[in-house]
């Protein structure tokens, strides 16, 4: 504990200081006339006068808030973006509905246009100070932050940087914005005496309540058939043993739908791959843990007798309008604690289970067994002509890859297919699904894990989403080599997939070119990364994708470069009937 005291020139050249001695490594930054005082200081820190979080200039604003959402996700520390006053904000608001889906903390700041029109250091220059003024700036993005603010005073700028840090940070976690006119970012010389490190500590976890538990453990351990169902647990790799641990000892399933993180290793004996479908009709007892969407009323039947138990920081998602699955009990309190005051309280029951789990256990490995086979068969099929299905990707990219190397992916991926062993080395969308998250994504992890491979698997639509420019441009300007591998359908087979489900037999279905939802002519992808020196491959032909894979994981693990490989793929109407139903 104590304090540090260091001159600055300005609260902007403050507001770095802070940043840095608060932990963020990173400002990802699109900057305007409202940055004067944060080019300074940064200026001021490349020189070693001062310190502040490292700035990597990110040409597209959705793309610096999906590179903040990754590095968290590498990190497990907050970063920040600095945007340009509403019009920046403006193109980060789809960046932001995903990292606020997602629990994604992050300290997203933006200018303000000046508020004096003349006489202040700092006060209006240009004819855009007064056009780009709004009313309420932080109003757009309030149902997306937790906490908006603005600075208005020099010297309350360590009380409000911890102010957003610890909101941010506090369960559940997510984004804050905060708005700074150019005057008070100009004002403030002097010394700055600060706490270093801050006094103000985020809130902790919240632990189960234990009458809660008591009663779902009594249900598990009474339950012949449970279920447990996840969307996001794994976002922390560390709470996974938690979840392991639990089923295996009760020889309780876990199914993964949509899941956006590793929830078990693949080869965890109670994983049971992504499609609750099959179980939820006989499961007498299903925990819904860390999970938005744990089946879809509309394509699933549930058992209508079992109890259903929702788990997380805030089991009910009580930021989303409209949400009302069966609940007979909800569990508020992080999903670690809560699994393993689960673990504890079954491990009291005295009843007798034993010979109804060695009967789960035999069926559950059976089933699992039984898709062990099936994924086998997937993994070795040759797609029947010229093209690559998604499968065949991704069985080619399951034998290309290690343990350690971390994949994302931003398309319907049947992440199934891939083995993956080690803990935290896979990323799926948010469940807000705003397209363009995926470069962003993988750059962000690249830079926080500098020495992992990185490789993003992205549909054409997504790609051109996710600003490929602006995202090669920073990959080459900070050396975060990556591979992309771009599932080129020359469509957005996802919304062909929604008009075909709802139109079978309709008039989208019998075209080969239903308005709005084809991309062709299809760009020559594999040139954009070459503009920014990396290598670009086309693969025309499915036989030639494992050589190409070999040669792009080359450029980037050996030669350091960032490649992409635009791999034509294969989608039938046939593809989208089935995919429709699902
Ligand atoms: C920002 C944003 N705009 C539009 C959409 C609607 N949308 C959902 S999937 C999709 C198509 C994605 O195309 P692609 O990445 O090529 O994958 P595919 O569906 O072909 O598998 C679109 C446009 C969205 N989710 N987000």
């Amino acid at each position: 504990m104590g304090k540090r005291t260091t001159e600055v020139a300005s609260t902007g050249e403050a507001l770095l200081e802070l940043l840095a001695d608060r932990g963020v490594d990173y400002i990802f930054g699109n900057a305007g006339t409202d940055f004067p005082s944060i080019i300074e200081g940064l200026s001021k820190a490349a020189a070693g006068q001062s310190r502040a979080p490292i700035p990597i200039t990110v040409p597209h604003e959705n793309l610096a808030v999906a590179m903040a959402h990754g590095a968290y996700l590498a990190t497990g520390r907050p970063q920040a973006v600095m945007l340009h006053v509403n019009v920046g904000t403006a193109n980060a608001i789809c960046g932001l509905i995903n990292a606020a889906r997602e629990s994604i903390p992050m300290l997203v700041a933006a200018g303000r246009t000046p508020i004096m029109e003349d006489d202040a250091l700092g006060s209006r220059s240009v004819f855009i100070h007064w056009g780009q003024e709004m009313f309420d700036q932080a109003g757009m993005v309030r149902e997306m932050v937790k906490w908006d603010y603005e600075l208005r005073r020099a010297d309350q700028i360590e009380a409000v940087v911890d102010r957003a840090l610890t909101v941010a940070m506090s369960p559940p976690r997510g984004p804050v914005y905060l708005t700074m006119p150019r005057e008070v970012l100009a004002d403030g010389a002097g010394d700055l005496s600060y706490d270093s490190p801050s006094r103000r500590a985020a809130a902790t976890a919240a632990s189960p309540n234990a009458e809660a538990v008591a009663r779902a453990a009594s249900w598990l351990v009474a339950s012949e058939t449970p279920l447990i169902v996840t969307g996001s647990f794994g976002r922390n790799s560390a709470d996974v043993p938690a979840l392991a641990a639990l089923a295996e000892a009760y020889a309780v399933p876990v199914v993964g739908y949509r899941a956006r993180y590793l929830f078990l290793p693949s080869y965890h004996p109670m994983h049971l791959g992504h499609d609750p479908g099959p179980l939820l009709s006989a499961a007498d007892t299903i925990i819904a843990l860390d999970c938005d969407v744990p089946w879809i009323p509309r394509l699933h039947d549930v058992n209508p007798d079992a109890k259903v138990v929702h788990i997380g920081e805030d089991p009910l998602f009580t930021d989303y309008p409209m949400r009302s699955f069966r609940a007979d009990l909800a569990i508020a309190g992080n999903s670690r604690a809560t699994l393993e005051a689960l673990s504890s309280a079954m491990a009291e029951e005295t009843h007798d289970r034993a010979k109804s789990i060695a009967a789960r256990r035999k069926w559950i490995a059976a089933m699992r067994a039984e898709q062990d086979e099936a994924k086998k068969a997937a993994q070795s099929a040759v797609p029947d002509g010229d093209r690559a299905t998604i499968a065949y990707v991704a069985a080619c990219l399951n034998k290309a890859i290690g343990s350690g190397d971390t994949v994302v992916t931003e398309t319907a991926f049947p992440v199934g297919l891939l083995d993956r062993t080690e803990l935290g080395t896979y990323f799926g969308t948010s469940p807000a699904g705003g397209l363009g998250w995926g470069l962003g994504a993988a750059l962000g992890l690249k830079l926080g894990r500098p020495d992992r491979r990185v490789i993003a698997v992205i549909g054409d639509g997504s790609y051109m989403f996710g600003n490929p420019t602006p995202a090669h441009f920073v990959s080459a300007a900070n050396d975060l080599p990556f591979l992309t591998v771009i599932l080129n359908n020359a469509m957005w087979g996802a919304v062909r997939r929604a008009t075909l489900s709802i139109y079978p037999e309709g008039s989208a279905a019998v075209s080969n070119r239903a308005p709005l939802t084809y991309l062709e002519p299809a760009p020559a992808y594999e040139k954009i990364v070459e503009a920014s020196g990396g290598y670009g491959e086309k693969v025309e032909r499915a036989s030639d994708l494992p050589a190409a894979l070999e040669r792009a994981l080359h450029e980037v693990g050996v030669n350091g470069r960032q490649a992409v490989l635009n791999v034509m793929t294969a989608y039938s109407d046939t593809d989208a009937k089935r995919d429709a139903k699902r």
